[in-house]
């Protein structure tokens, strides 16, 4: 009866959940408890993006559609950009994340905790594999199935999601940290217990923002590999030398993107594009950050404010700490 009840849960939830294709659907409804896990990756990959694109033109906003769970939509010719492949790697690195930590926490009914490494590394002599190491099989195959879901079309947008999403799982994979615990007399670590865990997850979010700034341009490969009559032509992405395919396929973990990406000065919503008016600049930064570059040369507006803060504190025998009001004129820029 209990699961009957649970099973209905999950019926009535998976049926409310906007925007999932029928095979989502059905994977919500076999296993509600991941997709708890799933809500939580989407959030932590977008407060990540925000936070590494804080100071830059594009800054992640408006291209995740909160109405359709677990998928970004990014429109106009900002969907092949290398944004885009940032993108669509962190969210699939966040639900990959999410889903590996619940399953170690216990919250997923089926994962849990791995012995040891999942690719094969010998512990140094005194080391044990011990405890609880995080199952990543589990947390990949589920967010593979889920984000890969999507990715139907078969044309070279789809091409590229894939592989940005495969890149995303991967950083999770190989960034695994191994924790140890010291076992022996009075501390003396004779013996060592290891375990693989997750890396706090703003590692991760850097690790993909170095890939976002070497990711590569590919096509879609015009080279059609004759195969038996029976299996059609596979097409896939290859490597861009300037304007030119050439026959090399791009590294799993690189990120990649098909349209070199628009100056993001301007408001041109069907582009993608929100543009830099009303954003914050640094006048003195000559980073990207700075004004010149962030209002794209339109110039600046400053706002002069005063601050009040409490300074020269001390404290008084006893016990009570005595403060000035200190006010101090302040001034913020923002973008013309
Ligand atoms: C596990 O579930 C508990 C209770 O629902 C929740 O508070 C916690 O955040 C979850 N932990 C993870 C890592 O998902
Ligand atoms: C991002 O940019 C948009 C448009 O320029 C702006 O409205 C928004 O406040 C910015 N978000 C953050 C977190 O700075
Ligand atoms: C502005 O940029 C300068 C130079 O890069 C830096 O030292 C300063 O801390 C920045 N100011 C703010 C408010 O971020
Ligand atoms: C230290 C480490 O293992 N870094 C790896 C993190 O993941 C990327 C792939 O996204 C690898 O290229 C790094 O070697």
């Amino acid at each position: 009866v209990v699961s009957g009840v649970l099973t209905l849960g999950a019926e009535v939830i998976c049926a409310r959940v906007p925007g999932l294709t029928a095979k989502q659907r059905e994977m919500c409804r076999s296993s509600p408890d991941a997709m708890v896990a799933v809500g939580d990756g989407v959030r932590l990959a977008t407060s990540e993006c925000r936070h590494q694109f804080k100071f830059h033109r594009w800054n992640c906003t408006a291209i995740s559609n909160p109405t359709s769970f677990g998928h970004v939509v990014i429109v106009g010719v900002v969907a092949g950009s290398r944004e885009a492949a940032f993108t669509y790697a962190i969210s699939s690195a966040g639900v990959a994340y999410a889903l590996a930590a619940a399953c170690a926490k216990g919250n997923i009914s089926s994962c849990g905790c791995a012995p040891g490494p999942k690719v094969k590394e010998p512990a140094p002599s005194g080391w044990k594999w011990a405890g609880c190491s995080v199952d990543v099989g589990f947390a990949m195959r589920f967010a593979r199935k889920f984000l890969d879901a999507r990715e139907l079309e078969g044309d070279e947008r789809s091409l590229m999601n894939l592989h940005n999403n495969k890149a995303g799982r991967k950083a999770i994979k190989l960034n695994l940290s191994t924790e140890c615990k010291c076992h022996g007399v009075s501390g003396s670590c004779t013996m060592k217990t290891c375990w693989k865990a997750l890396p706090p997850f703003r590692e991760i979010g850097d690790k993909l923002m170095k890939k976002y700034y070497r990711a590569r341009p590919v096509a879609l490969s015009q080279i059609t590999t004759h195969v038996t009559r029976a299996t059609k032509p596979k097409k896939h992405l290859v490597l861009k030398k300037g304007k030119i395919p050439i026959k090399r396929t791009p590294k799993k973990s690189d990120l990649v993107f098909l349209q070199t990406s628009p100056n993001y000065c301007e408001r041109d919503l069907a582009a993608g594009s929100l543009g830099t008016i009303g954003r914050a600049c640094n006048r003195t930064s000559r980073g990207i950050d700075g004004c010149d570059l962030m209002c794209c040369g339109r110039g600046y507006n400053t706002h002069q404010y005063t601050k009040t803060t409490q300074c020269r504190c001390q404290f008084v025998w006893c016990c009570s700490v005595n403060c000035d009001t200190c006010s101090e004129r302040t001034e913020e820029y923002t973008c013309k």
